[in-house]
């Protein structure tokens, strides 16, 4: 196998950036919380811009506001672009997305320091949104660039607080109809740099992973009708109590998937019941489910299985049963070719990296529609992830990144 030569960084710049950019959104709780076009979004985008001019990289904001760094290429033609998300969880962590973002800024700038002008076109990028967490929409940034925003999304889209996508974008000066504009069609490589986000590297070794695939999700959304009633004086053999249908179901959803097994899980996050008063029996309960596999049969085997499950409960409760697919999301295959640009560079570093799954979702899935696209993990502290208590060693961080760095040298400085 080629060998490459490990690249150089400035760790300490690496990881002092990584502290000044969990400062963006902390709560007064722990954890912290940056949602698309939010103050905190605001003041973390306008951080990255100043190490993006520090470095000499031109900062751009695009159309939804993704902020681009990027060193011409002398000779020009496809482009590589390393990145990940800006945005957080609710209550998330200091390395979701945040690593991609300043590991890349440091790796572009730290090739551009010591090895000079690329011969392919080098960009970094602090992408907008991935999570959903504000809007009912994921994904922003990247399915602007990989031109998958659907018609009026913007426009259809709402926060907890009724305010739309669009109205929330040119709260930040940006211009809702200009969307199409954000779309690349010239990136030939997309990598990325991510928290494993789970246990694997961290229980098993080594301290670098390959992701092969990263696994597909639908979200779900349940709305169960039975009949509020009086919490005192309705017997509870006549009851047709929506929240103890929604308990019923969550529980078995979660059963299914572990009886499915590893890697198939589902999820129920969210949960809300009407009128919600301690003296009435919930007449309406409305929850979400994330259901998850790496393999596209078996992730409809499991949404079938749940669809069943809920019908069956509803009517053995005396229920009325809707249910909504929020999103659907396939698994994709990430790219062979960056794949063994991302051994060689593991190699470089001294590491003989694991192939795996990523149960996470990612920005490159979105990106591998618009290019080829790669992603390289590191280990989380016992696999916690989308909580304040999300960490990597130090040195898996530096690490992670010179092999980023190493392998968009190889990308972007070929002779
Ligand atoms: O849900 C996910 O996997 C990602 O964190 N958005
Ligand atoms: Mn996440
Ligand atoms: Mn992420």
């Amino acid at each position: 196998m080629r060998t490459a030569e490990l690249v150089e960084i400035d760790e300490h710049r690496l990881l002092r950036r990584l502290d000044d950019l969990a400062q963006r959104g902390a709560l007064p709780g722990g954890g912290i919380y940056r949602a698309l076009y939010t103050p905190s979004w605001t003041s973390a985008m306008e951080l990255v811009t100043s190490w993006l001019k520090e470095g000499q990289l031109f900062p751009r904001r695009d159309a939804v506001g993704n902020v681009w760094g990027r060193i011409e290429g002398s000779r020009g033609g496809r482009v590589i672009v390393t990145g990940s998300h800006i945005d957080t969880v609710r209550g998330g962590g200091a390395l979701d997305g945040a690593l991609g973002v300043v590991a890349g800024v440091e790796a572009v700038t730290s090739l551009w320091e010591n090895h000079g002008r690329p011969t392919r076109i080098l960009e970094c990028v602090a992408i907008c949104e991935e999570e959903g967490s504000r809007f009912s929409t994921n994904f922003w940034g990247a399915r602007a660039i990989a031109d998958r925003l659907e018609p009026g999304e913007a426009e259809r889209a709402r926060d907890g607080d009724g305010t739309t996508l669009a109205d929330a974008m040119r709260a930040v000066g940006l211009d809702p109809a200009n969307v199409a504009s954000a779309v690349r069609r010239d990136i030939d490589a997309f990598v990325e740099l991510h928290i494993e986000q789970g246990p694997v590297l961290d229980e098993n070794g080594p301290r670098l992973g390959v992701v092969t695939t990263i696994a597909g999700t639908t979200h779900l959304e349940v709305t169960l009708r039975g009949q509020a009633d009086h919490a005192g004086a309705m017997a509870m053999t006549r009851r047709k109590d929506a929240l103890v249908g929604a308990s019923a179901m969550a529980v078995e959803i979660a059963d299914l998937a572990t009886r499915m097994g590893d890697p198939a899980v589902a999820t129920v996050g969210t949960i809300a019941v009407e009128p919600a008063q301690v003296n009435v029996v919930p007449g309406l309960a409305r929850f979400t489910i994330d259901a998850r596999h790496p393999e596209n049969g078996r992730r409809t085997e499991l949404i079938t299985q749940i669809g069943d499950a809920c019908k069956r409960i509803a009517r053995e409760r005396g229920l009325d049963v809707e249910m909504r697919t929020l999103r659907d999301r396939p698994p994709v295959t990430l790219s062979p070719r960056i794949a063994d640009v991302l051994r060689r560079a593991c190699a470089a570093a001294g590491v003989e990296p694991r192939d795996l799954a990523s149960g996470a979702g990612h920005d490159a899935q979105m990106l591998s529609y618009a290019a080829s696209t790669g992603m390289l993990f590191v280990p989380s502290i016992g696999g916690r992830s989308h909580c304040a208590d999300e960490a990597t060693l130090a040195e898996d961080v530096v690490l992670g990144t010179r092999a980023l760095a190493t392998a968009l040298r190889e990308l972007a400085y070929q002779p």
